[in-house]
């Protein structure tokens, strides 16, 4: 049976796993949680602004995969929802920075004007600015259930996922790579390990943390968030290609105008779909030792290659 509502919900049983009512669910669960954590107060340009990119739709896979992995390991749904929240935060802030005019200088995210369009650069700035330093305070404020000494090791986890061992290392070189022909696969699995994965692992690893997963299984987590993270990019590059901006919410084919390298430049279409596809099948191969309960983490495998945007 599908989970419905319900804070405590456990993961659907193998052979009945239904990941489009999933997604939708822990998504409306998610969307709730935001929009209760970041209320509008004083001064509402910038809780205006925060809220604006918020709570303007995406995917929601970073907090699903730190909701996932908290139940996988026999937490509750409530008890890394803070947590959950503070990493769509994080995501989010940082795709209202790369945005701006002094990065990729974007003018759609999500398929609405980005933030600086709206508020300026500014104010989108101290938005983002915002968005990252409440993340912390709303995981350290809002969780229950998990001991201290977890808490800490997730706070520590989010600080290095995001600083210079995380996006923002990841960001400075890539935005130093932007026009070198001779970018090598070593650099661009550097920009993306960094970029995207690094996220994605502490999503991942967040979660089982919290409830107390072993150190093994959370080994286990971290191998599948790191394959995963690259496929997800591989994808990501692949969609900058062949997509349109009515399906992805955003510009397409940036990556060409700012003759960046990528993995299709490097390799071609089907050869990064093969990569991507290659990844896929190893990130499930990490989940082996948890039986059933890998229901969603198998499913939203499988869902990042074949997403559409
Ligand atoms: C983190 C302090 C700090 C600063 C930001 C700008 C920057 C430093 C880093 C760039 C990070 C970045 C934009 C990485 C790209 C990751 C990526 C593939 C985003 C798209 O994620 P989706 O497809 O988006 O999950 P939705 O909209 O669905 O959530």
């Amino acid at each position: 049976m599908v989970p419905t509502n319900s804070l405590d919900s456990r993961p659907a049983a193998a052979g009945s796993f239904n990941l489009e009512a999933y997604l939708a669910d822990r998504r409306l669960q998610v969307e709730a949680a935001l929009d209760q954590a970041l209320a509008l107060r004083y001064p509402e340009t910038l809780y205006e602004s925060m809220r604006y990119s918020l709570l303007a739709g995406g995917k929601r896979l970073r907090p699903i995969l730190c909701l996932a992995t908290c139940e996988l390991a026999g937490g509750s749904l409530a008890m890394a929802m803070p947590t959950a929240c503070a990493l769509e935060m994080i995501h989010t802030m940082s795709l209202i920075h790369d945005d701006l005019p002094s990065m990729d200088n974007d003018d759609y995210r999500r398929g609405r004007l980005t933030n600086h369009k709206v508020y300026g650069d500014d104010v989108a700035i101290l938005a983002g600015d915002a968005l990252l330093t409440y993340a912390f305070e709303h995981v350290a404020t809002q969780t229950r259930g998990a001991s201290p000494e977890r808490l800490l090791r997730v706070v520590a986890g989010l600080g290095k996922a995001v600083g210079g061992e995380g996006l923002v290392g990841g960001q400075v070189v890539d935005l130093a790579s932007e026009g070198n022909p001779d970018v090598t696969l070593e650099t661009l699995n550097y920009i993306h390990n960094h970029k995207t994965a690094a996220l994605l692992e502490i999503s991942v690893t967040s979660g089982a943390i919290l409830a107390g997963a072993d150190e093994e299984a959370i080994e286990s987590l971290r191998q599948y968030a790191q394959r995963i993270g690259l496929a997800f990019q591989i994808v990501d590059d692949i969609l900058d290609i062949t997509s349109t901006p009515e399906t992805l919410g955003k510009s397409v084919g940036k990556d060409i105008t700012a003759q960046k390298v990528t993995y299709p430049s490097l390799w071609g279409l089907e050869e990064s779909r093969c990569q991507a596809n290659q990844l896929i099948e190893a990130a499930k191969e990490s989940l082996a030792e948890f039986g059933e309960l890998n229901q969603p983490l198998l499913a939203i495998a499988d869902y990042i290659v074949a997403r559409t945007y």
